[in-house]
């Protein structure tokens, strides 16, 4: 198949998605086509079967605003013309779903299908807003295959939208293969010592992460235990959280490592990773903590408690219960056999239920599905 990927390249899940999707479809001799503002960072190599097309964009005096959604119109619809698409997958529906529909209409193009792939906040935050819903609304309802990234954001948009068309789960994957924890990776982050506990979150700081609940649970654990907090990445609630580290008290033992392309030797170094989020579709971050064998403690709100088993990969409690979250990181922390075997349990699910090679032939099917006319749940 040859198959145009919309996504957006900075740090978060969605790109993330789509662009490792894009990676393992070529692998299995699909043709895919990146289009962003920028190459999307997990793009870092050359792979065969993978292109990128950068939305070329017109500086004018009279844009107060520059219309990038039409330059990226324009784009898709050059390129699905040029290249002969035959599916155009977006992630996130504002605006990547909405412009893909549009490039069908410039090319007057009725073969082509857009697949869209709702990953949270498209949902839950803007799509549901009133300056976007009713053009979410219609990307949704105009896309030959939807597909979300968990059961609860599924219900999510049956819920928000009251749409016709049916939605198919595909959950959010992780390559176990290149995802694993790294031997000797504690030292670099100055914590050799296994009795010295390593705490990590990661995040793009926005509010809905809670990051100051991140640090109020480690302040708790700080209380009990020698341990350190990896803080990875970066967004508008930064400063607030290094005024909260200083009142604290914390500056030694709370590392602010900034925007990171790759993830896994902080992970490695990891215990325990932190996600007291308000609203989280999936958690792509936790699963990808979980690959590399650290337990998550988490809220148990959205998708979290499909990817996170309580009591068995992590432990789950309210959004805001920053007590709860801190009584199971200690009670983890503290008892090195139940620490092992959440280790090796969390490994053992990212494995079994969200490795790659078990995700990809579902999008595979879902495209072979749709290209065929058959899109029925
Ligand atoms: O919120 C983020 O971290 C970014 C956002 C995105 O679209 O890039 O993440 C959403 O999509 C991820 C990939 O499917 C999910 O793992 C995240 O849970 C989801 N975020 C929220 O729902 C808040």
């Amino acid at each position: 198949m040859k198959i145009g990927m919309i996504c957006y390249p900075t740090h978060g899940g969605s790109g993330v998605v789509a662009t490792e999707l894009g990676k393992e479809l070529a692998k299995r001799g699909h043709v895919v086509h990146f289009i962003s503002y920028q190459l999307p960072f997990r793009l870092d190599r050359y792979q065969q079967n993978v292109f990128y097309h950068e939305v070329e964009m017109l500086a004018y005096p009279l844009f107060k605003y520059p219309p990038y959604t039409l330059a990226l119109v324009n784009t898709i619809a050059e390129l699905a013309e040029r290249e002969q698409l035959d599916i155009l997958h977006a992630h996130y529906a504002i605006p990547h779903s909405f412009c893909a529909h549009m490039a069908r209409e410039v090319m007057e193009e009725r073969g082509l299908r857009v697949v869209t792939t709702l990953h949270g906040t498209d949902i839950t935050l803007v799509g549901s807003d009133p300056s976007f819903n009713r053009i979410t609304r219609f990307s949704i309802e105009k896309s030959d295959g939807i597909t979300a990234v968990s059961e609860s954001l599924r219900a999510e948009t049956y819920d928000t939208f009251k749409i016709s068309k049916p939605v198919r789960t595909i959950y959010n994957f992780v390559d176990t293969k290149s995802v694993f924890r790294i031997p000797g990776s504690r030292t670099e982050v100055g914590c050799p010592q296994a009795t010295c506990k390593v705490l990590v979150h990661v995040s793009n700081f926005r509010p809905v992460k809670r990051l100051l609940d991140v640090i109020n649970i480690f302040a708790r654990v700080r209380q009990e235990m020698w341990a350190r907090l990896l803080l990875v990445g970066d967004g508008v609630q930064r400063r607030e959280a290094q005024a909260l580290v200083e009142q604290l008290g914390l500056r030694k033992d709370v590392l602010f490592m900034g925007t990171q392309d790759n993830v896994v030797p902080m992970l490695s170094a990891a215990d325990l990773f932190l996600l007291p989020s308000e609203k989280e579709s999936f958690g792509l971050g936790a699963l990808e903590a979980m690959a590399c064998s650290v337990p998550v403690v988490a809220t148990n709100i959205g998708g979290i408690p499909e990817v996170v088993v309580h009591g068995e990969t992590g432990y789950l409690a309210p959004v805001g219960d920053v007590d709860a979250m801190s009584r199971y990181a200690l009670e983890v922390l503290s008892d090195e056999r139940k620490l092992q075997r959440m280790r090796e349990a969390a490994r053992r699910r990212a494995e079994d239920f969200f490795g790659s090679e078990r995700i990809v032939p579902q999008y595979e099917e879902f495209y072979q599905e749709i290209i065929n006319g058959a899109t029925d749940n």
